[in-house]
């Protein structure tokens, strides 16, 4: 057997039914090591962007693909997967059909509770809008199935460099259930594994497919909120209970989202407008829709927790969910900055601003990750403005200039919320989190000037 010479990663794969070799140079990026396994995987040029390839070890455990991945031998072969979004239903091989009835028929209680809910936010969508999961059942997600990652995958799940792209919707609810477990939240609050299971897949089927707003924002902005706190370290100072806030939060802080912000529901007067009274009406909606599902028997995660416990980490989660508004931006802005230079993790009420902020940082923190990862939200995002933009011309009622496609450049956009935003935001945190600047702040600025370079591409060619 040749050995890969130490500059050269040489893996060893099983790919659709046959063996397979392949090798790049140890300095290879992400973009470029993907390329090199999709080519093995006979994925056409065409379709790379639809698909998510997944590397597996004999003994189970997913390996992240990325510049940490090392050589392995025929003896350690990898099987690596194709998985493909667009194809997923019916993809799967380990379908139980009994055990999917089970679970539709468990699921059917569950639709009765939350279907007021969900009327608000789709009330021409008929009584149970809101939930759409007994059809989209995934069983690869039942509730015997289990992912075993490697020890580097939930090192590199604490990193802000995180790319979501490489992990489809199961993987990600089995990587939100790790974080569970790993802040110790399941034996401190007595969490039901199964019924945590059922919760996520309860919060998974309730984000909408909006092109920005999805369950993958809600993935990326729970795993941002891990990646700063023990980035910052203050994991290890935060109690157990801002912890499962802080986490029941960031995973709820956008469910069913319409695609459409609270500027046009205010302006449409739309229900959830009326029924918040134009007080942060979405923001207003997802919590009330979380709480729905922490109602249900079947998924309420907190069903152990004491009553006065239970009213605590209500309120904790609301408050951080309603931060997320940026209608609230200065306001919160304000009050943190008034306890910066003294900052007391001991004081309650200044604890209780910090989780805002860490929840906010998280919200808005696609350019903290690398270009290759960052770049696709925006267009993502773009493209949901966009169609609110179009819909309110074709309806009459104001609009947005940064949401106008004849208005909005992507370089234009980026440079002014990297600069007025989200720098402020990130460097004001940092006076109160330690170790911020190099894998946090840095990241962000070196995106304001991939930004700023494209700027100057866009404007000289005008
Ligand atoms: C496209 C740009 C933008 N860029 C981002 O990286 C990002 C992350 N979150 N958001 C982002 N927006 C928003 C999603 C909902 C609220 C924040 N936009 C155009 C301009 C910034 O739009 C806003 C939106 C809210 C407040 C200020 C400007
Ligand atoms: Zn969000």
């Amino acid at each position: 057997m040749a050995t890969a010479s130490s500059d050269i990663v040489r893996l060893y794969l099983r790919v659709h039914n046959r063996d397979e070799t392949v090798e790049w140079p140890k300095a290879s990026t992400t973009e470029e090591i993907k390329s090199v396994l999709l080519t093995a995987a006979d994925v056409p040029s065409t379709l790379t962007k639809d698909v998510v390839l997944k590397l597996t070890q004999q003994n189970g455990c997913l390996v992240s693909i990325g510049p940490k991945l090392t050589s392995n031998t025929p003896h350690t072969r990898y099987t690596l997967q194709v998985v493909s979004e667009k194809l997923k239903s019916g993809a799967e091989d380990s379908v139980n059909p009994d055990e999917l009835v089970n679970t539709v028929a468990k699921l059917k209680g569950q639709i009765d509770s939350v279907s007021q809910v969900a009327k608000l936010a789709h009330p021409h969508k008929g009584p149970n809008a809101m939930v759409r999961r007994a059809p989209n059942i995934d069983p690869r997600y039942a509730d015997r199935a289990k992912y075993v990652f490697t020890e580097e995958t939930k090192e590199y799940l604490k990193q802000c460099s995180f790319d979501n792209w490489q992990w489809e919707e199961n993987e990600a609810l089995a990587l939100l259930e790790l974080m569970f477990d790993d802040m110790g939240l399941i034996e401190e609050f007595k969490i039901d594994v199964a019924t945590l299971k059922r919760f996520l897949r309860g919060i998974k089927d309730n984000y909408n497919a909006n092109p920005f707003h999805n369950f993958k924002h809600c993935f990326c902005v729970t795993q941002m909120m891990y990646g700063i706190i023990h980035t910052t370290e203050i994991v290890h100072k935060l109690k157990p209970i801002d912890k499962l806030v802080l986490l029941i939060s960031c995973i709820g802080h956008d469910l069913d989202h319409p695609g459409y912000n609270n500027a046009y529901q205010i302006n449409a007067k739309t229900d959830l407008a009326i029924i918040y009274n134009d007080t942060s009406p979405l923001e207003n909606h997802h919590a009330a829709v979380l709480f729905t599902l922490l109602r249900a028997p079947e998924t309420n995660i907190l069903s152990n927790v004491p009553d006065a416990v239970f009213r605590e980490i209500r309120k904790g989660t609301i408050r951080c969910i309603l931060a997320t508004d940026m209608a609230k931006h200065g306001e919160i802005m304000t009050a943190f900055k008034k306890h910066v230079d003294n900052f007391n993790i001991e004081d309650q009420d200044q604890r209780n601003l910090l989780v805002q902020m860490i929840i906010k940082c998280a919200d808005i923190s696609n350019e903290v990750r690398p270009t290759e990862v960052a770049e696709p939200w925006v267009d993502c995002l773009l493209e949901e403005f966009f169609a609110q933009s179009d819909r309110e011309k074709a309806e009459g009622l104001p609009t947005a200039p940064f949401m106008d496609r004849e208005k909005v450049t992507k370089a234009g956009a980026q440079v002014g919320f990297i600069g007025f935003v989200m720098i402020p935001l990130y460097e004001l945190t940092a006076k109160v989190l330690p170790n911020m600047e190099a894998a946090i702040i840095q990241p962000i600025r070196q995106s304001l000037t991939y930004y700023k370079e494209m700027l100057e591409k866009t404007e000289g060619k005008k």
